[in-house]
């Protein structure tokens, strides 16, 4: 019977040693997190990183590693120490992830990481052929993968291949100043199927295709000399269920039964004249989601309307990520300091104006900070979609809560009744807050309910499936396009 293959640079699970035993640790991230529910509910298989080198385990935890991830359908792809330092570190998160963020400052090009980024696809591609079969769909996913399709393509040629990328596709402009621009482009267009969030990144692709190799565009195929490439956007969807179903559990739970964040914020909420609101900002701490920006302009906020001061709280979420990267490590000191500065200034000894969490919190905290929140504050500077901004949507049972989102956003263009504001406008932002946070009730239900309504429909699982149905009916295209 025939199979989907899921391909991404992370596995959904990570392993990890402890005690010379394997524990298993869930992925967390945009894509993860959307892919683990398709992946739950269908027949397929996940290729990917462990988490683990090959000199972190020797021949003893083998088996171990093989069983942990043969439990959840997902196979490993081996790579070094010296593999993650150059192909994940080197060109995925120096060169590959600034540019496409529009991060010229950070960009770097290294001859050397992007030969070890050459190889490492190619090491995915081996671990693929030996477990493709035929009739097998290959859904192949992100920025670190890009040559792969067509490292497949070459040696399975009737393959289905989609692939679809989770950040933006810049402008041709910025993507022509990287020396390789054609091999980039090339390996991507050994799919049937390209898929991005939006329209803007899908014409964007588009043109460095037609600038940079000449191929003739017709709407949205692309023509080869033999083959025919569709391109698409399908925005990202989310698990609404999930979200919204742990929200109304979440609501209906005992003090006792109460996760201990939920305590504590009950506890701060319920004391005496502490009455203060929650503004929640949860990502990554990256510099594309605009953290430093959101502070300043939480601090502009509290200068330009004091009376706000003991009102309003900033909820900061910030989990971990690519710490081995010089430009995060600044950035993380940076964020420290501007949470310091900032609580410095305004404490009370009765209110803090910024709660900072920097950790990975487990699902059901998140939970606690989606339905304890009144405002989200999302201001990244540049995001491909932003799942955070529809969990938070999700999980208002009640449809109150006001989400203010960056137009930098993917998922500004699908969320209309969101205040939408431009990151790096403070006088906005600070506007956008007071607006916020004296919403009549009966606005924000009307903006909610719209908006829920539309992330149930186009869930995650609708996103997957129209990917699929557009890759099937591509190659019955392409099957035409080669008779002719
Ligand atoms: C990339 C693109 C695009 C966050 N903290 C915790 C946690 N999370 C989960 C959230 C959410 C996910 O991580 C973050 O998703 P985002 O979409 O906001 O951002 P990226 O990780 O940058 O994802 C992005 C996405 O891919 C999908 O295509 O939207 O633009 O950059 O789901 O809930 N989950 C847990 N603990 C945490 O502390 N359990």
């Amino acid at each position: 019977m025939s199979k989907t293959i899921i391909i991404s640079n992370r596995l959904p699970l990570q392993l990890k040693i402890h005690d010379n035993t394997i524990e298993t640790v869930p992925s967390v991230g945009g894509l993860a997190t959307g892919m683990k529910s398709v992946h739950s509910q269908s027949d397929s298989l996940w290729i990917g990183w462990s988490g683990l080198t090959e000199e972190e385990f020797n021949l003893d935890l083998k088996t171990q590693v093989n069983a942990a991830l043969k439990k959840h359908q997902c196979v490993g792809v081996p790579l070094t120490e010296d593999d993650i330092e150059g192909f994940y570190y080197g060109f995925s998160n120096n060169t590959l992830w600034p540019l496409f963020h529009y991060f010229m400052e950070y960009t770097e090009f290294e001859k050397s990481t992007w030969e070890t980024y050459k190889m490492v696809n190619q090491k995915f591609a081996d671990v693929v052929l030996q477990h493709i079969e035929d009739g097998d769909t290959v859904w192949v996913h992100d920025y670190q993968l890009l040559l792969l399709p067509d490292l497949i393509r070459k040696k399975k040629p009737d393959t289905s291949i989609g692939f679809f990328l989770h950040i933006p596709f810049p402008s041709y402009e910025v993507f022509r100043t990287i020396p390789c621009r054609e091999d980039l482009l090339k390996g991507m267009l050994g799919a049937d199927l390209i898929g991005f969030h939006t329209y803007d990144y899908e014409r964007h692709f588009l043109s460095a295709v037609q600038r940079i190799l000449g191929h003739e565009i017709n709407f949205n195929n692309i023509h080869l000399d033999n083959r025919m490439v569709k391109v698409d956007s399908f925005p990202m969807g989310i698990d609404y269920d999930k979200f919204h179903n742990a929200a109304k559990t979440h609501d209906q739970k005992s003090n006792k039964e109460q996760t201990e964040i939920q305590q504590e914020i009950n506890k701060h909420l319920k004391e005496g004249s502490n009455q203060a609101k929650l503004i929640l900002s949860i990502d990554r701490l990256d510099y594309t989601k605009g953290i430093a920006n959101r502070l300043r302009a939480f601090e502009y906020f509290l200068d330009k309307y004091p009376q706000f001061k003991g009102k309003a709280r900033l909820v900061m979420l910030a989990v971990p990520s690519r710490a081995n990267v010089p430009q995060y490590q600044k950035l993380k000191n940076e964020i420290d300091q501007l949470v310091g500065r900032i609580n410095g200034k305004f404490a009370e000894v009765s209110w803090t104006p910024i709660w900072y969490f920097y950790r990975s919190m487990p699902f059901e905290n998140l939970i606690d900070l989606y339905t304890s929140s009144e405002v989200a504050l999302l201001t990244p500077i540049r995001d491909g979609m932003n799942l955070v901004a529809k969990e938070y949507i999700a999980s208002r049972v009640d449809k109150k809560g006001v989400l203010i989102l960056s137009e930098m956003t993917g998922a500004s263009n699908e969320m209309g009744e969101a205040l939408i504001i431009n990151p790096n406008n403070f006088e906005e932002i600070a506007d956008t807050l007071k607006f916020a946070l004296e919403m009549p009730e009966e606005e924000q239900i009307k903006r909610n309910n719209a908006l829920q309504k539309r992330l149930k429909r186009y869930n995650v699982e609708k996103w997957a499936s129209d990917f699929f149905e557009a890759l099937e009916a591509t190659k019955n295209d392409t099957k035409k396009y080669i008779l002719k």
